[in-house]
């Protein structure tokens, strides 16, 4: 049968739970809808999440919609959440972004939508709270235009908008308006409709602009847009009818090598790891053995199927295989890290990048009893294994554990979940910033074996250059192919990398390429092995010195945090308000003045936006709006921000040889 893996994104509260619950009901894969604020959904079934009404972890269940088996994957709107947005778009055939009719666009829709365009996901859109006073109808499609896309089409018009008897009638060849809005974005991508349309217009038959409008909306060219209400049940059949329509749904190749991606990682009742895996093609069985990340491989001690059938609630189902376009739970493997490829890696490279930002502050986490020190370490080690993003941090140095952070929600759920999963009570310190580091230029360095003061048994060359913004670390080989064994490359590159995570000011460096100039080893005699033959711990022991003494070369710069900022403010109050942005060092972008309104957009450093939005009520009467999201780094201006290192390990050969006299 065939699948469609259906994500539903927006921004915090839009109603993304309750339409994922509306949505199985309507599909009867439930017999009564669950209410978030009652704690009873299907998809908000952690303890924390029925307790604070949010979502929290992104959750699949399934439903049959005609000979369309649908996975749908509810996720969080929150932004401190957006980690686990970012781990489901390599899986998803099409998304239903969830616009609240009253608040309509908020910064977090925008960020969700400009990524979802990058990667062409098929997306519908559906303004959801038609019921909710102050809903809106054409001002929200003229917003939609303006920030999200100007290649959307309403499917239908409302009724009652803003009561509770409020309806979605969808448009048909009849409706004059609907038939020419659709020729106009259908013939913008299909330059032989539109030639047929100006020779004789009724010729084009509205059946042929509807499977025009399909293809198109497959091939995430434009973006149909339905309105209803998760809560009454308005436009749901339209927007179920939408779904079937105009996503794409595949049929997989159940048959072929095993290729799967990883998108979320739990820990079951007894403590064992639970990963879920989207098949692109193959089957996997009970029993099988199977890789996964770099190279493990494991047997599967057991498997189920997110499924609707057998009469199921659309969670899992015990099954014996699943196959190409399903949603297996995989238990067994041991290594298994959230993001990680099983068997082939899948050719959609969605997974290769980053689509979002990365946290940008960082805390150190303690327990309120010294003892449980050891417990925390595991804890939040197993929490890093869903959440890689978390970051931890041992500072041997200081014996502290630190975390990476999104924001204030994600540390007291982080709390909240040591405290109840664990028995963990713990405290945060300060939360700050988390800066990066950038070379400036190019350096090279390297030392030869043999040569008096090198103490170890290889010979290691490394160049530094700068790479494009965004690039990460790239390594490259400009060695002889074959002049040094495999293993002893990897050493060197897995070095290369682990050092970077702590540059000349102790931030992480990124968006470089190294290069390996010079290597050389001395390889064991024919039969057996000498300790004067060269091993890998040589070359993870040279290789920092040589890296950093042409990073020093090279020079770095620290960069900070930024957050791109939208504020609406009254006309007459832009003086003022672009004066204290200046104080706050933000950098204006554009601004665009519509009436008595005039917009600014920019970005101001992270640590700033929190003034900011403290002081805008005040510099606009109350009636100033700001959304911000998460955006680049730029240069420090002034003191340049340190972070002391977390190991102890000499990184120059200086240290590195009066720590080996000490020691003898
Ligand atoms: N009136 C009205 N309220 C709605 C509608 N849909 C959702 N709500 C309410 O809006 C609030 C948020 O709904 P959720 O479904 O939790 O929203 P969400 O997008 O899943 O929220 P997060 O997952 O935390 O980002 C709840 O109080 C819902 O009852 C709707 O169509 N009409
Ligand atoms: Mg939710």
């Amino acid at each position: 049968m065939a699948t469609l893996n259906l994500g539903i994104l927006a921004h915090v509260d839009a109603g993304k739970t309750s339409l994922t619950e509306r949505l199985l009901h309507a599909a009867g894969a439930i017999d009564e809808v669950g209410r978030v604020d009652d704690g009873n959904t299907q998809t908000d079934s952690l303890a924390l999440e029925r307790a604070r009404g949010i979502t929290i972890k992104s959750a699949v269940v399934s439903f049959r919609l005609d000979d369309v088996t649908v996975n749908l994957i509810d996720t969080p709107g929150h932004p401190d959440f957006i980690a686990e947005v970012e781990r489901v778009l390599g899986v998803l055939d099409g998304v239903v972004l969830v616009l609240s009719a009253v608040e309509g666009v908020q910064s977090q829709t925008r960020v969700l939508m400009r990524t979802l365009r990058r990667l062409r996901t098929p997306t519908l859109i559906f303004v959801n709270k038609i019921d909710r006073a102050g809903a809106r109808h054409d001002d929200l499609l003229r917003e939609i235009d303006e920030r999200i896309t100007t290649a959307g089409i309403a499917m239908g018009v409302t009724h009652g908008l803003g009561t509770p008897a409020a309806t979605f009638v969808p448009s048909g060849a009849e409706d004059d308006a609907f038939a020419s809005r659709l020729v106009d974005v259908v013939t913008e991508h299909d330059d032989s409709l539109l030639r047929a349309y100006v020779e004789d217009a009724t010729s084009v038959s509205h059946r042929r602009l509807r499977r025009t409008l399909a293809t198109q909306s497959r091939r995430a060219l434009v973006h149909p847009i339905y309105f209803g209400s998760a809560i009454t049940g308005a436009g749901i059949e339209a927007l179920l009818g939408g779904v079937r329509e105009l996503l794409p749904s595949t049929d997989g190749d159940s048959a072929g090598p095993v290729s799967g991606r990883v998108f979320k990682i739990e820990r079951g009742p007894a403590g064992e790891k639970i990963a879920y895996v989207r098949m692109f093609a193959g089957t996997i069985e009970v029993r099988d053995r199977v890789t996964y990340g770099s190279g493990a491989e494991s047997k599967v001690t057991a498997l189920s199927a997110i499924s609707c059938e057998q009469g199921g609630d659309g969670t899992d189902t015990v099954a014996d295989a699943v196959g190409a376009g399903h949603i297996a739970k995989l238990w067994g493997l041991g290594g298994v890290r959230v993001g990680d490829a099983i068997g082939r890696t899948p050719s959609s490279d969605a997974d290769a990048e980053q689509h979002f930002a990365r946290p940008t502050l960082e805390t150190v986490v303690e327990p309120k009893r010294r003892r449980d020190n050891g417990a925390l370490h595991a804890a939040l080690t197993q929490l890093a294994e869903q959440d890689p993003l978390i970051g931890l941090r041992q500072d041997d140095v200081r014996q502290e554990l630190s975390v990476s952070l999104y924001g204030e929600v994600q540390k007291e759920v982080l709390q909240a979940t040591l405290l109840a999963d664990y028995g963990i009570d713990v405290t945060f310190r300060e939360t700050t910033t988390i800066c990066l580091e950038r070379p400036v230029g190019s350096g090279a360095s390297a030392e030869h074996m043999g040569d008096d003061d090198n103490p170890f048994r290889a010979t290691v060359g490394l160049r530094v250059d700068p790479g494009p913004e965004g690039s990460g670390v790239c390594f490259r080989l400009e060695i002889e192919l074959g002049s040094l064994p495999y293993s002893f490359i990897r050493a060197v590159e897995e070095t290369v990398r682990e050092t970077l995570q702590q540059g000349r000011y102790g931030w992480e460096v990124t968006d470089c390429v190294v290069t390996m100039t010079h290597s050389g080893y001395t390889p064991p005699p024919p039969y057996g092995w000498s300790k004067w033959s060269s091993s890998a711990g040589d070359f993870r022991q040279l290789t920092p010195l040589v890296l950093m003494s042409a990073l020093r070369r090279a020079g770095t710069r620290v960069y900070e945090p930024m957050q791109r900022f939208w504020l609406e403010i009254p006309a007459d109050t832009v003086g003022s308000v672009m004066a204290a942005l200046a104080r706050l060092q933000a950098v204006p972008g554009t601004q665009t003045v519509r009436g008595s309104v005039c917009v600014v957009e920019g970005e101001i450093p992270a640590t700033r936006m929190h003034a900011l939005d403290q002081k805008l009520a005040g510099l606009t009467r109350g009636e100033g709006v700001l959304e911000s999201a998460h955006g680049h780094h730029r240069p420090v201006s002034g003191p340049v921000p340190t972070r002391p290192r977390t190991d102890n390990n000499p990184l120059d050969r200086a240290d590195y040889l009066l720590r080996l006299k000490g020691r003898v």
